[in-house]
């Protein structure tokens, strides 16, 4: 079976065996977009009713089954630190395989990552922007009605007066550049590669 195949059908044992012998002849970023589109795949038989909530749910299990095992061979973390940023999944949303993702590629990229994890308070991000002074907030969001608290914690920083102390950085499956910019945050990216690019762009700005 491939590598999509198990990560849709949920076949948490036979993951490792198969990334395994994958890593052989691909590179470790390659089997990670086969892991992205088993997952992805699962999303579709979901959203079709096709799938229910339970398999989905051990689907995306076995996606940090083999994510686990790809993570060290994702790119060693750099030793010099090039800037902080605290990351999180807004309130009412648990979904964080993608943030994880974006954090791994971050801190290849050289970046301290302060995960604050899912399902996160507004009062949380501020509380970590006054604690850890980062350069970079980044707030993932999957449901089309948790992407709304993502402007929420932006007011809430302004009014704590910390908005000119950071960028903002959003991503996500449901948002866009055209959201960022109306909901007044620093930048957009559509996938993890793209967050290194962006959050290297913030510094650039910060400066
Ligand atoms: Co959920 N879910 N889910 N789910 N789930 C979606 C998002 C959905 C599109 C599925 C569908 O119907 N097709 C749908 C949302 C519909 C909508 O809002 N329009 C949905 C739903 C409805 C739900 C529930 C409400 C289902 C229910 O209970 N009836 C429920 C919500 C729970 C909640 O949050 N309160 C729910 C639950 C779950 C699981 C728990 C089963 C599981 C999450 C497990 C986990 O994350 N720990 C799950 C999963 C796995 C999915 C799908 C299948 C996959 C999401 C994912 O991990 N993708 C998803 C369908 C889909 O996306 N095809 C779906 C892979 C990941 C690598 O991509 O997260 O997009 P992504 O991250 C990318 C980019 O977006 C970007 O970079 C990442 C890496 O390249 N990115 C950033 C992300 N964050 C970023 C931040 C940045 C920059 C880039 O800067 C800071």
């Amino acid at each position: 079976m491939s590598i999509k195949d198990i990560v849709s059908e949920g076949d948490i044992y036979s993951i490792q065996e198969a990334i395994e012998k994958d890593l052989q002849k691909s590179e470790p970023i390659k089997v990670l977009d086969e892991l992205i589109e088993g997952l992805q795949h699962a999303g579709k038989l979901f959203a079709d009713d096709k799938m229910f909530i339970v398999d989905l749910m051990v689907a995306a299990e076995t996606f940090k089954e083999g994510l686990n095992i790809l993570q060290p061979l994702l790119g060693e973390k750099k030793r010099e630190t090039i800037g902080k940023v605290v990351l999180g999944t807004v309130q009412g949303d648990v979904h964080d395989i993608g943030k994880n993702i974006v954090k791994i590629m971050l801190e290849t990229a050289g970046f301290e990552v302060i995960d604050l994890g899912k399902d996160v308070p507004a009062d949380n991000f501020v509380d970590a922007i006054k604690e850890h002074k980062p350069q970079i907030l980044g707030l993932s969001a999957l449901l089309t009605s948790t992407m709304i608290e993502m402007e929420n914690v932006i007011k809430m920083i302004d009014k704590a007066g910390h908005r000119n102390d950071i960028k903002i950085m959003i991503g996500g499956a449901p948002v866009s550049e055209r959201y960022a910019q109306s909901i007044g945050a620093d930048a957009f990216a559509g996938d993890a590669v793209h967050a290194i690019d962006e959050a290297k762009k913030l510094l650039g700005k910060l400066k």
